[in-house]
Formats: C-alpha cells, sequence, structure tokens
C-alpha cells in the first residue's frame, strides 16, 4: 500500500464502537488518533462512523443498521429505499463460501461504480476477529483494516534496521497467526485464504504456515535480534570518535505536530529535486536551508495512545534512531489535556532506548490553541519556568517556525571552529568535500596548492586531515 506522491489516495471510513464506560471524550481522542494513524499511511479520511453498543456485533463489529448506512454512504447512494447494496444473509453466506481474495475484489468492485466510490477502505478501532473483518468487508463492500493492522503497517515502513525490522515481523507473526488458524477453519481444507489485508510478507506464505512454523519463525527471528544487539553496541561505540552527520529525530505523540514541523524545516518540496539529498526518504531529509553543518531531520512514528500492548517492543524498536541522533526535537501538543502524563510517558520510552543522554529540546506546539492571547503568554511563561530551553510555540506562525529553526542552527553551529586547511594540488579531488563539509570564508592558491579559511565541525575537520596525513 505504498503511495506515490503523484497517486491518488486511498480514500478511508473510519468506524468505531462506543462501548459502555468509555466516555465521549475518551472516544473522541481515540477516533482522531485513529484519523491521524490513517493519514500516516497516506490515507485521505472521508467519514467517520460511530455507534454506541453494549458489545462489539459478533458477525461483523457493527450492528447491521450501521453496516448498512456506511454501504450506503460508499457506494455513494442518499436514497436507502432504493438501496440494492443491503445484503441479505444468505448473500453473505453465499459471498463467505469464496475465496478470500477473489471476493474481497469482488465486494470491491463489481458492486458499485468505481467512479462513484466515495471510500476504498474501512478502518476499525478496535482489534476485530478474521470473520468479523470477513463479513464487515462484504456487508460494507470495501477492504477492512482493523486498528493493530494498520499500526503493524506504520511500524513496518517506518522500521529501519535489521533488528527493528525482525521485531515489526514478530509482531506481525503474532497478529496473523490466531487469524490464519481461524481462516483456516472458515475456509475449510481446500479454502483458499484471506489475503486481501494480511500485509506483506506474512500473506504470501501464510497457506504453508502452522503454529508450530510461526514459533520457530519467531524464535528465529528473536535469536537475529539479540545477536544484532550485541553488534550495534560496538558498533555504536566505534563510530563515536568518528565524524558524525548532524541529525534531528523528532520525537512525540501522534498529532502533536512531528510531520507538521518537519515539513516546515525542512521544505519537502525543494528537496525533492536537490540531488545531494535525492537518495533519502520521506521520513528523513535536510534541513532547509542547507547551511554548515549539513543537517538532517528525520520523522519517527510517534507514540500512540491507544497502543495494543503486544506491540510495544516494536514501537520501541522503530524509535531506536533516537538514541543514535545529535539533537532530539521532542514535540508536545501543548493542548492536549493530558500532556505532562505524556512526557513522563515519552522521557521514560527514551531512557529505556539508550536516548537518555542526547541533547534534546522540549517544543510545546500548537500553543496557539490553548485559548486567547492572554492565556497563551501565561501558558508559556508557566512551560518555560517549569522545562527551562524549552519552546513555546505553533507551528501555524512563521515567526516562531523561524525561532525552532534558529534553535536548532545554534544548537550546530556552537561547536563549530574556524581553521585553516592547505589542500596540496595533487589532492585537489577533495576540493568538492571542502566545499561540502565547510563554509569556506576564504580561498588563496599559490604554487603548492590552496589555502583555505574555513568554518566547520572540528571532528570533520579532523578526518580531513587525517585523509591529507596532515597532522593538526
Ligand atoms: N492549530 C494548530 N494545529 C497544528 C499545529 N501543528 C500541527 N497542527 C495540526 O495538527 C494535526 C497533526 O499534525 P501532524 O504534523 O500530522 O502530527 P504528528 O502526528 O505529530 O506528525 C494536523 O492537522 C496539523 O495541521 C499548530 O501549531 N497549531
Ligand atoms: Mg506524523
Amino acid at each position: 500500500m505504498q503511495m506515490e506522491v503523484n497517486e491518488k489516495p486511498a480514500r478511508a471510513v473510519v468506524a468505531a464502537v462506543q462501548l459502555p464506560g468509555v466516555s465521549d471524550v475518551e472516544l473522541q481522542a481515540s477516533v482522531s488518533e485513529l484519523r491521524e494513524l490513517a493519514k500516516t499511511l497516506g490515507f485521505e479520511v472521508v467519514g467517520t462512523f460511530v455507534q454506541k453498543r453494549d458489545h462489539f456485533d459478533t458477525t461483523a463489529y457493527l450492528g447491521i443498521g450501521k453496516r448498512q448506512e456506511m454501504r450506503r454512504f460508499v457506494e455513494n447512494q442518499s436514497d436507502p429505499e432504493s438501496d440494492p447494496a443491503s445484503v441479505s444473509d444468505a448473500d453473505v453466506v453465499r459471498r463467505a463460501a469464496k475465496g478470500g481474495a477473489a471476493r474481497a475484489k469482488e465486494a470491491a468492485q463489481s458492486e458499485a461504480d468505481p467512479e462513484t466510490r466515495r471510500a476504498d477502505v474501512v478502518l476499525v478501532d478496535h482489534e476485530i476477529s478474521p470473520s468479523q473483518a470477513r463479513n464487515l468487508e462484504i456487508e460494507v463492500g470495501c477492504e477492512v483494516m482493523d486498528r493493530t493492522m494498520v499500526i503493524l503497517e506504520i511500524f513496518h515502513r517506518h522500521a529501519r534496521s535489521r533488528a527493528a525490522r525482525a521485531q515489526v515481523e514478530i509482531a506481525r507473526l503474532g497478529y496473523m497467526a490466531p487469524r490464519l488458524r481461524e481462516e483456516a477453519k472458515l475456509a475449510g481444507p481446500k479454502g483458499r485464504q484471506r489475503s486481501g489485508t494480511g500485509g506483506r510478507g506474512a500473506g504470501e506464505a501464510h497457506s504453508a504456515l502452522d503454529r508450530q512454523k510461526i514459533r520457530d519463525r519467531i524464535a528465529e527471528l528473536q535469536k537475529e535480534i539479540d545477536a544484532m544487539d550485541a553488534e550495534r553496541k560496538t558498533q555504536r561505540a566505534r563510530r563515536q570518535g568518528r565524524q558524525s552527520l548532524a541529525r534531528v529525530v523528532l520525537v512525540g505523540y501522534t498529532n502533536a505536530g512531528k510531520s507538521t514541523l518537519m515539513r516546515a524545516l525542512t521544505g519537502s518540496e525543494v528537496l525533492v529535486a536537490n540531488k545531494l539529498f535525492a537518495t533519502l526518504d520521506t521520513t528523513v531529509r535536510a534541513l532547509y536551508p542547507e547551511g554548515v553543518p549539513h543537517v538532517l531531520v528525520s520523522d519517527t512514528v510517534g507514540f500512540i495512545k491507544n497502543l495494543p500492548h503486544d506491540l510495544v517492543a516494536s514501537f520501541k524498536s522503530t524509535l531506536e534512531e533516537a538514541a543514535e541522533a545529535s539533537l532530539l526535537l521532542h514535540v508536545i501538543d501543548a493542548s492536549d489535556p493530558g500532556y505532562e502524563r505524556q512526557i513522563a510517558v515519552t522521557d521514560e520510552v527514551l531512557k529505556e532506548i539508550g536516548a537518555q543522554d542526547v541533547p534534546r529540546i522540549r517544543v510545546f506546539n500548537k500553543v496557539d490553541c490553548v485559548g486567547d492571547v492572554d492565556v497563551q503568554a501565561a501558558r508559556a511563561v508557566a512551560l518555560s519556568a517549569q522545562y527551562p530551553d524549552c519552546m513555546v510555540m505553533s507551528a501555524r506562525r512563521e515567526e516562531d517556525m523561524a525561532r525552532l529553526q534558529a534553535a536548532i542552527r545554534g544548537f550546530f553551529q556552537k561547536d563549530l571552529v574556524e581553521a585553516e586547511l592547505f589542500l596540496p594540488w595533487a589532492a585537489q579531488q577533495l576540493r568538492g568535500e571542502v566545499f561540502g563539509q565547510f563554509e569556506v570564508l576564504e580561498e588563496r592558491a599559490d604554487g603548492d596548492g590552496t589555502f583555505f579559511r574555513i568554518r566547520g565541525e572540528p571532528d570533520t575537520l579532523s578526518a580531513l586531515r587525517a585523509r591529507l596525513g596532515q597532522t593538526q
């Protein structure tokens, strides 16, 4: 489901059951979070359906009436009376007997004009069983993903290192295992299994996998992770002392504004065309405008308020690049009533992944949402007293973005040194690197080579001098 920039985004409908004991505020928070997660996956959210119930409908999560309402929405029918979409039980049974992929395709394509359809996928705000997903898929007429699957897909995309990928794969297998079993039961011995929403990897191999095989695979992955952990520790020790890239990592809860800040700081559009960084993916970009040193900014998955417990380990592994950062920007939604607790959780997790010593700036964002101008000013004073050196800002204000940009530049420039560098004629192939890695303040040439007066990182300078065979 990887989305290209120029591809039309898939349209999603969010559906949630509000169980007794869940307040409106809690439900709303959970639903907005799912909508943000959907956007992270590149979906455009076109509708939300909420239903109060004592329990989930055992057949299809939502009650029959809500299912039909959703189908009419998806198929873009306004008149419920002439609704050919209402599905009889016989229909359900008949279609359920067909193979998974074929059935999902039929549900998605044959029954509504693709030109007028309003949605491509339903996102359910809880974890549901395969049979509930299957029935909902048939009745509403498009693919269904539950909350856990949405989160797993996001982790899958954000897991960078081999260890993180292995960790996410374990979580995915854990999610798939009971589903494959139930699928096998539903489909009968020869039946095909549901593959439409299984996700990469797990989908292809499923028919051959039984529980034992899944257990073996999980054990194997765990062994790999342990081995890689040890390797990473030595690598990290080795990396220290070598020239390091200036690297900013954005962390914080979903919806705090990380991606918004990322876009504003890096001017994404501009940089797609920039050759130097053309290979960077969407979550790693260069701080713009460029300067010395080059600063790379990465976005992370973000903490999720309703994170299923089984996914905690894989969430942490998607965050591990935070431990390698030169600077963490901890983005906090200052208008969220639960922000203090969120700060505590974030700090705790950062400690667990070994990022406690990485310098960090706390960025209290969305201050424009906390009340009128006076309330905002009072909040800024209180936060600055409680968290020295924090930033209180709004991504919607240009002057605030400029302050943040300056704080980041300032952080990296305070360690820069000015120096003279001599490049003999025989080493002129390094000219490009001199200009790429340093700010050149002055340049003059004589019979032996070129003298530069430069400003840059001391480590980068030592590394270049070492290559030139020059001692300090
Ligand atoms: N009012 C206001 N909205 C903001 C601000 N920063 C981000 N947003 C909005 O908050 C929502 C979540 O932002 P996003 O960057 O996707 O958050 P992320 O989940 O941390 O990446 C989006 O609708 C943004 O437009 C801000 O400073 N003020
Ligand atoms: Mg984001």
